[in-house]
């Protein structure tokens, strides 16, 4: 499957395939979005043809669920699973702590209750997502339509008064239309630069009207993954 990767190809796959070790059977698994994650749900659907192994998984996007499809990986909803024994996903940045920037693909929303509904949660990345301090890449947020440029200045305000420097926020675009989500809502994206102090940031966004989720994940992570482009894997 992984024959002529680029490094960075290599590097997610290789940290998809050990992650998928983790998975056993009778699981039910949370399936995660974006590249990585694609990964992920390939090496699952390798095993479940070639060893037999018997899961269901919970996409987290309607991509995953028809990556899922493709590559044979039984699916339901999360309703139907109540409650999950692991959750695999990918990330925009890890800190030493374990704590994410998600929602770079804009599934933030499902990714994070799908992830608080696992007993564990595994995150799957290539070395260049591991940073210091969260915030060089920009936090999205997922909020509803109506009024989004009130909630947009709502978030500048609540940026001044936490003291934080840089404060732009933009609107995600797809072309020249606000992108949509799988749950019909718009994503905001804040560049901060770095986030002092993200535990409390998590708590301050999700207070303001019309902000649905933030891609802050605080304590949801539990383990790391880290594939490099030679091949080489770590787990933390
Ligand atoms: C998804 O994976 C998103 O939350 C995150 O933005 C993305 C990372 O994408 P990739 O694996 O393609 O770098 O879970």
């Amino acid at each position: 499957m992984a024959a002529e990767l680029s490094p960075i190809d290599k590097a997610k796959f290789v940290a998809a395939r050990r992650a998928v070790d983790f998975v056993s059977d009778g699981m039910k698994l949370g399936l995660g979005t974006g590249s990585t994650a694609a990964w992920m749900v390939r090496c699952l659907g390798e095993r479940i043809r070639e060893e037999g192994l018997r899961v269901t998984g919970v996409p987290t996007s309607r991509r995953t669920a028809e990556l899922a499809r493709q590559v044979g990986v039984p699916i339901q909803t999360l309703d139907e699973a109540k409650w999950l024994d692991l959750t695999i996903d990918g990330a925009d940045e890890i800190d030493t702590q374990l704590n994410l920037i998600k929602g770079g693909g804009a599934a933030l929303l499902q990714e994070k209750i799908v992830a608080t509904a696992s007993d564990q949660m595994i995150v799957i990345a290539d070395a260049a997502k591991e940073v210091a301090h969260l915030g060089a890449f920009p936090l999205p947020i997922e909020v509803i339509p109506f009024g989004w440029r009130t909630t947009m200045a709502l978030v500048e305000e609540t940026l001044v008064s936490l003291d934080v420097l840089n404060r732009e926020c933009t609107l995600r675009m797809t072309g020249d239309r606000p992108l949509v989500t799988d749950e019909s809502n718009y994503i905001i994206d804040l560049h901060l630069k770095r986030i002092g102090n993200p535990r409390q940031l998590a708590l301050v966004l999700n207070q303001i009207p019309g902000v649905v989720e933030n891609g802050l994940f605080i304590d949801i992570c539990d383990i790391v993954v880290i594939g490099q482009g030679d091949g080489r894997v770590t787990v933390r």
